[in-house]
C-alpha cells in the first residue's frame, strides 16, 4: 500500500494567487507523517515544478484565461498520476485549483478506463467553451473530460477561438461518460451548467438532497448510481469549498450553506469503506485568504479529509 503524493502548486485555472501554496501548507502541516501513521507507505519527492510547461506567450483564447498554461500543466499532471497508478500506487493530488482535475482524472482513466468519479464541490465545474461566463478553467474541467464541448454560435465571444482551444486540449481523451460521474455538495451552479447537467442526465446531489435525506443516504445513493456492485475503481475529487465556509474559510470561491465538518468527513470515510478508492484529489485550499487561524483551520481540515479517505476511523 503506497500513496504517491502529487503536489501541484498551480493557480492558473482561476484569478486568485495563493492557491498555488495550498500543497506546500498541507505537507508542512505534517500530512506525510499523518498518512504514514495509517500504515501506508508514502512516496513524495517534492512538489511538482511546472516551469518547463509554462507557455511563453499565453494570451486568452476568446475569454478563456491562461488556456495553454492550464492545458500543459494538466497534461503533465496526467502523465504523473497515470504513472503512479500504473506503478500500483494511489495518487493523492494536492491542489492547486480544480482545473488540475482534468489532469488527475485523465491520468486515472489511462490506468482504469472504467473509473467512477465522485466530485465533491459547491460547484459543478462543468462549464463548456460555449457556456463559461468567467473564462476561468477551474470551472470547466468536467466538460473536457466528458467531451461535450460543442462549437459556440458565431456571435459568441469564444466562437472564433473554438478550434484553437479544442486543439490545445486535444490531449484530453473524452473517455469519461456522463453515467460515471456523480456530484455531492452542489449549491452554486450556473444556469448554463444546470442545463448541461439536465441534458446529459448527470446525477447530482445538491445541499438540498443532503438536507432532505441526510449524508448517509446521499453517499449510498451516489455509490448506487456510479458503482452499484461496489466493484469499480473510484476517483474522489474533493474541492475544499464543498465544505461550509465556517469549516473551510480559506478558499477562493466560498459559498454559504455547505457541508458540515462531519458531512465532509463522512463522505471520505464511506468511500474508503468501499475499498474501491484508486485516486484522490484535495483541491482549492488557498492559504493566502483570511487570517492565520482560518488558514490553519482549512489546512487541518484538508489533512483530516485525506486521512479519512485513506482509512482513518473514529474508533
Ligand atoms: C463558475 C464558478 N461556475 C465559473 N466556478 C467555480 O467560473 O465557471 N468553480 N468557482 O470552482
Ligand atoms: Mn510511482
Ligand atoms: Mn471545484
Ligand atoms: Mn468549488
Amino acid at each position: 500500500k503506497t500513496v504517491a503524493i502529487v503536489g501541484c502548486p498551480f493557480s492558473g485555472g482561476q484569478p486568485l494567487r495563493g492557491v498555488d501554496t495550498g500543497p506546500i501548507h498541507l505537507v508542512e502541516a505534517g500530512l506525510v507523517e499523518q498518512i504514514e501513521e495509517l500504515e501506508w507507505k508514502v512516496k513524495f519527492d517534492g512538489h511538482h515544478e511546472f516551469e518547463d510547461v509554462k507557455a511563453a506567450n499565453d494570451p486568452p483564447i476568446g475569454i478563456l484565461k491562461n488556456p495553454r498554461l492550464v492545458s500543459r500543466v494538466c497534461k503533465a499532471v496526467s502523465a504523473v498520476v497515470g504513472q503512479h497508478a500504473k506503478d500500483g500506487h494511489l495518487p493523492l493530488t494536492l491542489g492547486g485549483d480544480h482545473s488540475l482535475a482534468m489532469g488527475t482524472i485523465s491520468g486515472s482513466l489511462s490506468m482504469y478506463p472504467d473509473v467512477r468519479v465522485i466530485w465533491v464541490d459547491a460547484h459543478a465545474d462543468i462549464n463548456t467553451i460555449a457556456s463559461t461566463g468567467s473564462g476561468n478553467l477551474h470551472g470547466m474541467p468536467v466538460s473536457f473530460l466528458l467531451g461535450i464541448n460543442k462549437r459556440p454560435p458565431p456571435e459568441h465571444p469564444n466562437a472564433s477561438g473554438y478550434d484553437e482551444a479544442m486543439a490545445e486540449y486535444s490531449w484530453v481523451k473524452p473517455q469519461l461518460t456522463s453515467d460515471r460521474i456523480v456530484y455531492i455538495g452542489l449549491r452554486d451552479v450556473d444556469a448554463g451548467e444546470k442545463r448541461i447537467l439536465r441534458e446529459h442526465g448527470i446525477k447530482a446531489f445538491s445541499m438540498h438532497e443532503i438536507d432532505k435525506y441526510g449524508i448517509g443516504r446521499v453517499v449510498e445513493m451516489a455509490l448506487d448510481h456510479v458503482n452499484p456492485k461496489r466493484d469499480k475503481p473510484i476517483h474522489l475529487s474533493f474541492d475544499v469549498d464543498a465544505l461550509d465556509p465556517t469549516v473551510a474559510p480559506s478558499t477562493g470561491t466560498p459559498v454559504r450553506g455547505g457541508l458540515t465538518y462531519r458531512e465532509g468527513h463522512y463522505i471520505c470515510e464511506a468511500i474508503h469503506e468501499t475499498g474501491c478508492l484508486v485516486a484522490l484529489d484535495l483541491m482549492e485550499v488557498n492559504p493566502s485568504l483570511h487570517d492565520a487561524v482560518a488558514v490553519s483551520q482549512t489546512v487541518a481540515v484538508g489533512c483530516s479529509l485525506i486521512r479519512c479517505a485513506l482509512g482513518e476511523t473514529l474508533l
